[in-house]
């Protein structure tokens, strides 16, 4: 149902009035039209000797490229927030559907901050595919898709919302959320430090919390949450101050785990291959192994982070293990879960199925 509504969003999307005047090829961009003019590849592979080579394929489409293929948390989570709130029988057809659109909103978002995260990070895969960056014929044009993304986003807004009586706050609460992430962006990027001058001192905790608090935790959690929240109408400040909490404390747990799964996740199973170590970052696997690394342990990261080379990643990796991280994280993880399983059992301003739901799905996530 969610991603019924995602074509029906795409469609006015490329289709609307601002657009329809353009050429048939920057539509096709956003969205492909009609059939593919290129041969399949395995038609190529089998002409390729025998005929000049075909052009190079154009690029797919954009919107489909870059927004459904994540793991849709984020989007549904509108739904299950305001489910959980008045009864999941008591919805109209449109609430669910405006539910979903906003949860797609937020899904344009989060494509808007990979595609320009992936290019800064110098990825190489994501959700299983080719960042979009790396896309032959994409490149840089990747930069001009990121703010597209973006904009798709307040194209849907404007069109399903503006005459909610929730636009306003919804606008503000959209560009707060995208404030706060890129400000987190900021800080996770110039945290790191260039190759060869690694600074150790800057892989603090403190650092490191101030970082995906910002740059995660307010949109992956927070966001979907106030969304439903404005939706179902819950407007008292408390209820809202108290939301915001518990969701940044999961937002937290959430990215701790993306950092641990960067380094020991399976790239088949988390559809990208990690680049923590090689990029500098200041992430949960370096700040908790220097918590715990003797002085030389100390002197073989601060010798091999940051180096895109294999050999000192794996020097690197060689610490965590004598420092037994696999297990400190899980112990992290089992900590985590039955503290915020308290938290969200001990107030009674909100049905504990807004936040349980979120906590279920990435409970010992593996991706
Ligand atoms: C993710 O940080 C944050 C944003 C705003 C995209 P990250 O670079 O650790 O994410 P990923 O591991 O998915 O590249
Ligand atoms: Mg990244
Ligand atoms: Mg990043
Ligand atoms: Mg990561």
């Amino acid at each position: 149902a969610f991603l019924k509504v995602y074509n029906t969003l795409r469609d006015e999307v490329v289709d609307d009035a601002l657009l329809k005047g353009q050429p048939a090829d920057a539509q096709a961009w956003m969205r492909e039209h009609g059939p593919r003019t290129n041969p399949p590849a395995n038609q190529t592979a089998r002409t390729s000797k025998l005929s000049a080579p075909s052009p190079p394929l154009a690029p797919p489409p954009m919107l489909d490229y870059n927004v459904p293929g994540g793991k849709l948390n984020r989007g549904m989570a509108v739904y299950d927030v305001i489910a959980a709130i008045k009864g999941k029988d008591n919805l109209s057809l449109d609430e669910v559907f405006k539910a979903n659109a906003l949860g797609w909103c937020i899904e344009l978002l989060q494509a808007f901050f990979l595609v320009a995260d992936d290019i800064m990070d110098g990825s190489i895969t994501r959700r299983g595919q080719p960042c979009w960056y790396k896309v032959p014929k994409v490149g840089m044009i990747a930069c001009n898709d990121y703010i597209l993304l973006e904009c798709a986003l307040y194209r849907v807004l404007r069109l399903h919302f503006a005459d909610h009586g929730s636009y306003a706050p919804l606008l503000d609460l959209f560009h707060e959320v995208t404030y706060q992430t890129a400000h987190g962006q900021l800080l996770d990027l110039t945290t790191a430090p260039p190759a060869g001058a690694i600074d150790l001192a800057r892989f603090t905790k403190d650092a490191y919390m101030r970082i995906i608090t910002y740059k995660t935790a307010f949109y992956t959690f927070w966001l979907p949450v106030a969304c439903g929240l404005l939706l179902a109408g819950e407007a008292r400040p408390e209820a809202l101050d108290l939301a915001r909490g518990i969701c940044v404390d999961i937002g937290q747990y959430f990215q701790i785990q993306d950092d641990y799964l960067d380094c020991y996740g399976d790239p088949s199973v988390i559809g990208k291959v990690g680049t923590d170590i090689e990029d500098a970052k200041c992430c949960w696997m370096v700040c908790t192994a220097l918590e715990e690394a003797s002085d030389e342990q100390k002197e073989v990261i601060k010798a091999n982070y940051g180096l895109k080379d294999p050999a000192a990643v794996a020097r690197v990796k060689a610490v965590y293990g004598e420092l037994g991280m696999a297990a400190r994280f899980e112990e992290y993880e089992a900590a985590s879960y039955s503290r915020l399983s308290k938290l969200i059992e001990e107030q009674d301003l909100l049905p504990a199925g807004v936040f349980t739901n979120l906590l279920a799905k990435i409970y010992k996530r593996k991706k």
